[in-house]
């Protein structure tokens, strides 16, 4: 069967993955409440179409931090890529740059940075960093990524310590032999072994610094300069305020799939929050705080509304894992052309020639019928 949508991308990955390798990209922290309530917040919202525009050569065209790509979604960081397809990391970031997007790659990717950016030599890339209590390994990341040609790094500040998947704690979850978090093996502890629970939880618990705070942010944007420091994770508007004010350069409102803090905000409202205390950020890059989404986005219609929310990019994760499994590089591939065609077909049907006519009074919430 020839997927059709995500959901169907899903349903093929799930009969190639280890049951372990599934649980582990599926799941949600807890009950699971925030992974079920960022795809549901995005069908809250209505798209008042508008009709008689011409829309005969829409464009997706979009630029995030002085970087121009052909799409406004582009790929959020996950881990252990391998764990979906032997080729990992390096078939993303190839059918990333085939795709005219740009593709972030995690501290605990299976495949190292270096690898990944020689994967796609000048294709745009950022690096997402987790900060570890070994404030001079974690330098020593950045100073990497710098050298690798990577173009901003993405601090994930939601992840103090990991939020408990239970199916992860039922399977043991642990890499299996062969596949290491490649950036990390001179740290990677020998006490990781163990027989309770999630093994990635006890390495986050080990080695994620959790007292990092507002006042090491400026320091670390200092030491990410001159890359840009985009600061992932964010759910509140204050926190998006003060942010900026220790050096972030751009906003990445997300709950990390639902997988952290269960009964967080959904995605779509805290981007809400976040767009009206930081301003409207620029789809297509023009001036203002940009401001970034993840979250539940499973359609190029979900892209268009938080788009006409405010976003400037939006960010996919468990999609692309979906296409690694399916299909490896060429996966990947099909679910980015699907959901873009997806998006220009929902921009033609809304009356959007381009992004910046997502933001013009396009999107409302949808108001239930009252009895
Ligand atoms: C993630 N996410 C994540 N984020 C991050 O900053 N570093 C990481 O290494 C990972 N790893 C990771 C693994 C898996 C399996 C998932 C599902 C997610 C969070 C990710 O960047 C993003 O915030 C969410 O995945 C977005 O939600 P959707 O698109 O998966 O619903
Ligand atoms: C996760 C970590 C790797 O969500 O970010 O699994």
């Amino acid at each position: 069967m020839r997927p059709v949508t995500i959901d169907d991308f899903e349903a093929v990955a799930r009969e190639r993955l280890s049951p372990m390798a599934y649980d582990y990209y599926r799941s949600g922290a807890d009950e699971e409440h925030t992974l079920h309530r960022n795809r549901e917040a995005w069908t809250e919202y209505a798209l008042h179409y508008r009709v008689l525009v011409d829309v005969s050569a829409p464009s997706t065209a979009t630029r995030v931090l002085g970087t121009d790509l052909a799409t406004p979604i582009l790929i959020a960081p996950t881990a252990y890529h391998k764990l979906a397809h032997p080729d990992g990391e390096r078939a993303t970031t190839r059918a990333a740059a085939a795709a005219g997007t740009l593709y972030v790659a995690s501290t605990l990717a299976t495949t190292s940075l270096e690898h990944v950016a020689a994967a796609a030599p000048g294709a745009p890339k950022w690096f997402q960093l987790y900060v570890h209590k070994d404030r001079e390994f974690t330098l020593r990341l950045i100073a990497r990524a710098k050298a690798a040609g990577y173009g901003a790094v993405v601090v994930t500040c939601d992840t103090p310590v990991l939020g408990r998947r239970c199916a992860d704690v039922r399977n043991g979850f642990a890499l299996p032999d062969g596949l290491l978090m490649e950036n990390l093996v001179e740290v990677i502890p020998l006490d990781l072994q163990g027989d309770d629970g999630s093994e990635l939880a006890r390495y986050v618990a080990s080695r994620h610094d959790a007292a990092f705070s507002w006042s090491d942010l400026r320091d670390l944007a200092d030491a990410c300069a001159p890359l840009p420091l985009v600061v992932k994770g964010i759910a509140r508007g204050d926190d998006a305020r003060r942010a900026l004010d220790h050096g972030a350069r751009a906003i990445w409102v997300s709950n990390h799939g639902g997988r952290q803090l269960d009964l967080a905000p959904s995605t779509a409202d805290a981007l809400v929050e976040v767009v009206d205390a930081v301003g409207r950020a620029g789809a297509g890059g023009d001036a203002g705080t940009e401001v970034y989404v993840d979250g539940g986005i499973r359609s190029g219609t979900h892209a268009l509304v938080a788009l006409g929310l405010g976003a400037t990019a939006v960010f996919v994760g468990r999609p692309i894992l979906w296409g690694l499994a399916e299909g490896g590089e060429a996966g990947v591939k099909r679910v980015l052309e699907l959901l873009n065609a997806e998006l220009v077909r929902a921009m033609q049907l809304a009356g959007c020639p381009d992004l910046a006519s997502a933001r013009d009074d396009l999107v409302r919430r949808h108001r239930r019928a009252t009895r």
